[in-house]
């Protein structure tokens, strides 16, 4: 999972990677950070395996982005590749009006998609005149509904089948990945900044990156509670942009436990048993006879595998089994 960062110049991007990434952050504009999640420390207390592993999110800060001129080519470009956007909107200067940025970063969105779309469908015609055979229909259809939308100044994701459409996957356009505002406040949010209600994989979370990093920079947890205390949130910025980013996505999480590692697992919601196991290993999948299910729910319970099995907790289920967030899966498989 990559997520970019981006926004306009001095927004506070840097400062809010650098409160995602921690120490990882000094000599680097990628970072790969450890999703928090206490579900993988309660289990690996009863596991207790040689090593736990968490899931993890690629956060990519991404530098540059212009002014009044928009982000640019290549800002766009870089942000193309991330399958989440995280646009960071300076709300604590009070130089630039935030509700501004919003709206010329959602516009840039949507023009870089339209001349993609504009410029495919140019291409195709060109194509066609060559010969008929050379132009896949359904590619062309869906790239004009998608245009015809881009063209009303909406964003593609609104119209999430669209958005989702198999024949556009190829074209990973802009407008149509969930997108998350943080409104980079100031310390005391001295504007009191009101946050637009949106609806669709869009949303906005309000909070001070540079807070957070001095907060992220922090050895001592308990220096660390005392000052999230103080700043009166009882959650770290990484806590909430990536409890939202799961949202935004619809992502779950799954465990897997064993002697040798207790591990944290990313899926889409709805994924199959089937699925998860590929996410592990292609073996697993191939090979895959059954897998054997405890929810979060029995584990927290009963706090014992033992003692799941002997009251019948733990579950077998086949490869069309809809995984659940929290549960804990043994793939049986022989290949
Ligand atoms: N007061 C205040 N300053 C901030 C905040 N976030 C960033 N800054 C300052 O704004 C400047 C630009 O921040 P930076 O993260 O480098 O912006 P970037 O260009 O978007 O990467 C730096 O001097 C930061 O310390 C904030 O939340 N509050
Ligand atoms: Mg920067």
């Amino acid at each position: 999972m990559h997520t970019a960062i981006f926004g306009f110049a001095a927004s506070g991007k840097t400062e809010l990677f650098r409160a995602l990434a921690g120490s990882q952050a000094a000599h680097t504009d990628r970072a790969m950070v450890k999703v928090p999640d206490s579900r993988l420390q309660a289990l690996a207390d009863v596991v207790r395996p040689r090593k736990v592993v968490p899931a993890e999110i690629e956060y990519l800060d991404v530098p540059g982005g212009g002014k009044d001129e928009g982000l640019g080519q290549r800002v766009l470009g870089s942000v193309r590749p991330s399958d989440c956007l995280l646009a960071v909107l300076d709300a604590f200067s009070g130089l630039q009006d935030p509700e501004r940025q919003r709206r010329i970063l959602e516009s840039d969105l949507i023009v870089s998609d339209l001349d993609v779309a504009e410029k495919r469908l140019e291409r195709m015609a060109l194509d066609r005149k060559k010969g008929k055979h050379l132009v896949d229909e359904a590619e062309e259809a869906a790239l004009r509904r998608a245009l015809e939308v881009l063209e009303r100044e909406e964003p593609l994701r609104s119209h999430p089948g669209l958005a989702a459409a198999p024949e556009l996957r190829g074209f990973s356009f802009l407008s149509a990945k969930p997108l998350l505002f943080l409104w980079n406040v100031d310390e005391n949010d001295s504007a009191g900044v009101s946050l637009p209600e949106e609806s669709g994989p869009v949303s906005h979370i309000a909070l001070c990156a540079r807070l957070e990093r001095e907060l992220a920079e922090l050895e001592d947890p308990e220096e660390r509670r005392e000052l999230l205390e103080s700043m009166g949130i009882g959650e770290s910025a990484l806590d909430r942009i990536v409890a939202e980013t799961y949202r935004l996505l619809g992502l779950i999480t799954f465990f897997t436990q064993g002697e040798k590692e207790v591990r944290a697992w990313t899926v889409p919601g709805g994924t199959t048993a089937l699925e998860a196991a590929g996410t592990i290993h292609s073996d697993m999948q191939r090979g895959f006879i059954r897998a054997e299910v405890l929810s979060w729910q029995e584990f927290e319970r009963l706090q014992s595998f033992k003692a799941a099995r002997e009251k019948g907790s733990l579950r077998l289920e086949g490869k069309e089994y809809r995984i659940s967030d929290g549960d804990i899966v043994t793939f049986r498989f022989n290949v």
